[in-house]
């Protein structure tokens, strides 16, 4: 099977090689690809120097299985170039995710709708991923109402530029800015751009894309998400108001039973996650589970994963094996 990684040089493509390399991902030929700029620069992988090669060439190359992780207008323009050779593509941006003949899939939620006809499938965003894993066992045993989430967003979800200005914030250094303003020492409400309606599109994503993937427009969400100066995962805390009344031990029980969660809630011992258990791991932790009293049938919990990992790269490349393993390629 002939691959292409498609954003090698970027974060999530180099996490993307990362991951590869750790699940000992089957492939005959790898095409590592990027920009014009990029084109040339020697990359190692497995104890082998790879030459990155530009789209063109690599839509040339017919690959098999095409990951991307290029950004929005690369994946527009070229997913489909991909996908007339005969590629599937699995897209990480947010090019097609709310496309209605697109599938927006998190392998252990919904890998089931996945036929052999789907050449582009999109990687929902790293936000919304960590959250749904979560939700979707809830969800399935107490029907959920509303969510209500506010995010605490690693500075490598906006990439390489944002974890410089990071660096040169503490070195002194006056240098390019990823946000509008210093990241160090501060908080910052805004991840992506707004739209008309006074919310980001980090926002609004986590809005549609969790209606999309848990397949129920009823569910009501609202976000608030922000930057925070931490690498290594992304931190939710999330309020859920369920139809059906629980148990808190119950909810605990089935969280730690749900492939890919893992709960770590014993306030006893002050655990609960943090970016800095997250950090390179492919699990999605959950704790502070508690009942939230001022309402009828609440819950209030606090999610945090690697954005990088289970955000992105590894979701994308189970998404990959479920093909293979189910022969739809
Ligand atoms: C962030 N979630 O942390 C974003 C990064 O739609 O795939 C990923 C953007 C996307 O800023």
């Amino acid at each position: 099977m002939k691959v292409a990684v498609v954003g090698a040089t970027g974060m999530v493509g180099e996490v993307m090689l990362k991951v590869l390399e750790e699940r000992n991902f089957p492939f005959t030929e790898l095409m590592l690809v990027a920009s014009e700029k990029s084109i040339g620069k020697e990359i190692s992988f497995k104890n082998k120097t790879y030459k990155v090669i530009g789209l063109a060439e690599a839509v040339s190359k017919k690959p098999d299985l095409a990951l991307f992780s290029a950004g929005g207008s690369t994946s527009q323009e070229w997913a489909p170039k991909f996908a007339e050779a005969g590629t599937t593509v699995i897209d990480n941006s947010s090019a097609w995710r709310m496309d209605a003949s697109k599938k927006l899939i998190v392998p252990e939620i919904n890998a089931d709708q996945l036929t052999k006809e789907d050449k582009i499938i999109a990687n929902p965003n790293c936000s919304t991923i960590q959250m749904v894993m979560v939700l979707a066992p809830l969800h399935k045993k107490y029907r959920i109402k509303r969510v209500v989430v506010s995010t605490y967003q690693s500075i490598t979800g906006t990439g390489l530029k944002a974890v410089k200005q990071l660096e040169n914030e503490l070195a002194g250094i006056k240098g390019e800015m990823a946000y509008p303003y210093p990241i160090h020492k501060n908080v910052i409400p805004h991840c992506d751009v707004f739209e008309d309606n006074g919310y980001t599109k980090e926002e609004m994503k986590l809005v549609r894309e969790t209606q999309k993937i848990l397949d129920d427009r009823t569910i009501a969400v609202t976000a608030t998400a922000v930057r925070i100066p931490t690498e290594g995962g992304h931190s939710e805390s999330v309020n859920i108001e369920f139809e059906k009344d629980f148990d808190v031990t119950e909810v605990r029980k089935l969280l730690s039973e749900t492939p890919g969660v893992i709960v770590q809630d014993n306030t006893d011992v002050n655990t609960y996650p943090m970016p800095i258990y997250a950090n390179g791991k492919d699990d999605v932790f959950v704790g502070r589970i508690r009942r939230d009293g001022s309402q009828p049938n609440s819950l209030n919990l606090w999610i945090v994963s690697d954005n990088l990992r289970k955000g992105a790269a590894t979701n994308t490349i189970q998404i990959a094996e479920y093909l293979i393993n189910k022969k739809l390629l």
